[in-house]
């Protein structure tokens, strides 16, 4: 019984780990906000490259994988931020200000 359970621990450690690592190998990209629409939980970034993407830079459309991250920002931040590719929406999955 307490082998199975530290065996448990053990493996729920790893797979958060393993979930911690995933999202940090995410590359920083350098952008600033040009528009927040909270109600489509959307928000539109002026970008540079985006390595992870395969993207070089431009403005477009985001989706947000936490509404809670448009609370953060607000249009003409610079910011960094991470996204991916989640089923074909493009997404930002962490956003920060940077200090102007
Ligand atoms: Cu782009």
């Amino acid at each position: 019984m307490r082998n199975t359970s530290r065996l448990f621990t053990a493996l729920a450690s790893a797979v958060f780990s393993a979930g911690v690592l995933a999202q940090a190998a995410l590359p920083l990209v350098d952008g600033e906000v040009r528009k927040v629409d909270l109600s489509a939980q959307k928000i539109t970034l002026k970008h540079g490259e985006i390595k992870n993407l395969d993207m070089p830079g431009m403005s477009m459309v985001f989706k947000v994988k936490d509404p809670a991250l448009l609370d953060k920002v607000k249009a003409g931040d610079r910011v960094q931020f991470t996204a991916e590719d989640v089923n074909g929406a493009l997404t930002v999955v962490s956003i920060e200000r940077v200090a102007p």
